[in-house]
């Protein structure tokens, strides 16, 4: 550190942020024609559910309209959407999955 800069961010207290990469919500949507079961399905397949929590979560989206499936790098949230749209597009289901930054 120059000496003009001295420890003047020891008393302003001034820290350096630690940078952590952003994360990804990964959202489910509800509609009115996907299949519940097909929705379950989904969940166990693309991430990693029991069937209970499966059933769970889309009960939740069923309900409130939608809910967050996971939180991903943007890499695999990526990854994550378009397993599922491309899954439900060959099903011919209206399901709809998007990603959102988190905070
Ligand atoms: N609402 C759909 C139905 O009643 C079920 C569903 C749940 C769809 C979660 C999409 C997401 N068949």
């Amino acid at each position: 550190k120059s000496d003009e800069e001295g420890d003047l961010d020891l008393l302003t207290k001034t820290k350096p942020k630690t940078q952590r990469p952003p994360r990804y919500k990964v959202l489910l949507l509800n509609d009115d024609y996907t299949p519940m079961e097909f929705v379950v399905m989904v969940l166990e397949r693309f991430f990693g559910m029991t069937h209970a929590q499966a059933f769970e979560i889309m009960l939740t989206v069923h309900k409130k309209g939608l809910a967050v499936v996971g939180v991903f790098s943007h890499e695999i949230a990526e990854t994550k959407v378009t397993q599922v749209m491309d899954f439900a597009l060959r099903h011919q289901h209206p399901l709809q999955c998007t990603m959102e930054k988190e905070e």
